[in-house]
């Protein structure tokens, strides 16, 4: 049974259906307004979204640092699959999660789970990424949520990053390592309105500002990819 579209990560449950369809007839990157402030910091791509804030750094991290990340991210023991609860429903997630924080008096419920805001065990490898992008975005994050699509069966649905526990109209800073995946975004009253990329190796994915109360966001199921891929959602919690 789909379900009616919301707001929140709680569209996980629904089915991918639509959102495959979307990743067809979405407007692909108009890639003609790319930004380099200087030489040393990486040129990105800002999306012709109404109402959004959405920026695309094709590649962050070397591809021997790709590599390296994807292994031991791959390896890391707190992966898990999650249990949502939606309006009385229960379904697992259809990737594995794990996340860390370094506030762990704060917490992050999405979709009637809780994530974890592990600090004690925060892996090596992930304060190097997270150190990075904020040296490149002159921003600080105290959470992130890791989502490892195992093969293009693995998905997350329609939703917006829009839980009272983020700051709101903060930074979302998506990075990506491992095989490229699709993200659509949906302009939330004109349905019809679509944009996607290509989240390529070593990439990275900024929304702030309004673009979680106008749009949502989706990876779609990609069923001929045999290969995995994992996230790092690097967010701020109030
Ligand atoms: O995997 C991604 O890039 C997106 C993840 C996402 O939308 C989320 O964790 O809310």
């Amino acid at each position: 049974m789909k379900r009616k579209a919301q707001t929140s990560q709680s569209e996980q449950l629904e089915s991918t259906e639509d959102t495959n369809d979307a990743r067809k007839k979405a407007k692909p990157l108009n890639t003609s307004s790319c930004n380099k402030s200087s030489e040393t910091e990486p040129a990105f791509i800002e999306l012709e979204m109404p109402q959004a804030q959405v920026y695309y750094y094709s590649s962050i991290f070397s591809l021997q640092d790709c590599e390296s990340y994807y292994s031991d991210l791959a390896s890391l023991s707190q992966w898990s699959r999650p249990v949502f609860k939606v309006h009385g429903h229960t379904s697992p997630a259809h990737r594995l999660t794990c996340s860390f924080g370094s506030t762990p008096d704060k917490v992050y419920n999405y979709s009637g789970t809780s994530a974890k805001v592990d600090s004690i065990d925060y892996p090596p490898s992930i304060k190097i990424i997270q150190e990075k992008i904020e040296s490149i975005l002159n921003a600080k994050f105290n959470f992130v949520l890791l989502n490892w699509y195992q093969s293009g069966n693995d998905y997350i649905g329609e939703h917006s990053d829009s839980e009272k526990g983020l700051v709101p109209q903060g930074i979302i800073a998506s990075v990506s390592f491992g095989i490229p995946r699709t993200i659509i975004f949906r302009n939330k009253s004109d349905k019809k309105l679509l944009r996607k990329i290509i989240l390529e190796n070593g990439s990275m994915v900024i929304m702030k500002g309004t673009t979680q109360r106008f749009w949502k966001h989706a990876i779609p199921k990609e069923k001929k990819i045999k290969d995995g891929r994992i996230s790092l959602t690097f967010r701020q919690l109030q």
